[in-house]
Formats: C-alpha cells, sequence, structure tokens
C-alpha cells in the first residue's frame, strides 16, 4: 500500500509540473507582451453596499483562491475612492484583493461576466 501511493504521489507531482510549466511560460509571455506586472487573481463578486465617505464596499465575493478564502459577504477596503464612482449596489463584478498592512485592500474593479 505504502509503495502505490508513493507511485501515486509521483506520478501526480509529474503530471501537474508537466500541465502548469507552458502555462506558466505562457502567462509569463502575456504579461510581457502588456506590459504589466502580474496580477493577483480576478474575484467574482456582487456589490452589496458603498460607503464612499469611508472607501468601504461590502461585497458579496466568491471563492478567494490567492487568500484561501470560501465566498461570503464582507466589507473591504478600496485602494482609491474613484473605484467605486463605477460600480452600483446590486452589479455584478470582478474584482482583484490583495493584502496591505493586514488590510485586505481591493485596488481594481471591473464588470462581471
Ligand atoms: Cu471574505
Amino acid at each position: 500500500m505504502k509503495t502505490y501511493t508513493q507511485t501515486i504521489t509521483k506520478f501526480l507531482t509529474a503530471a501537474v509540473l508537466s500541465l502548469s510549466l507552458p502555462v506558466m511560460a505562457q502567462s509569463t509571455l502575456d504579461h510581457n507582451k502588456m506590459g504589466v506586472a502580474t496580477l493577483p487573481d480576478m474575484t467574482d463578486g456582487e456589490i452589496r453596499k458603498i460607503d464612499k465617505a469611508n472607501s468601504k464596499i461590502t461585497i458579496k465575493h466568491g471563492e478567494i483562491k490567492h487568500m484561501d478564502m470560501p465566498p461570503m459577504s464582507m466589507v473591504f477596503n478600496v485602494k482609491d475612492k474613484a473605484i467605486l464612482d463605477k460600480v452600483q449596489v446590486g452589479e455584478k463584478i470582478q474584482f482583484v484583493v490583495i493584502q496591505d498592512a493586514g488590510k485586505m485592500v481591493i485596488t481594481d474593479i471591473r464588470p462581471g461576466k
């Protein structure tokens, strides 16, 4: 049983490596072409509340993969108040969130799919 597990683990590791390497190479190439830094993943969400005075926004968000966070409703800070001018309560969006000095800060919001 131990040998079987080791074989499977080896196989899976090899499979994952062979799959992810070309993808990583491809995305690096695209980013270079566009001349932008690598961004964290976009997260799906729906806007629940906008608090422009305090630069905060409440979003019912999907899984935030790069932060290991399951779907939930929560309040985020926004990096720039102007981000809140482009959006409305009830709107489906995609957003970029980063960790900044222990706070989760939204740096970009785009229309959802
Ligand atoms: Cu959350």
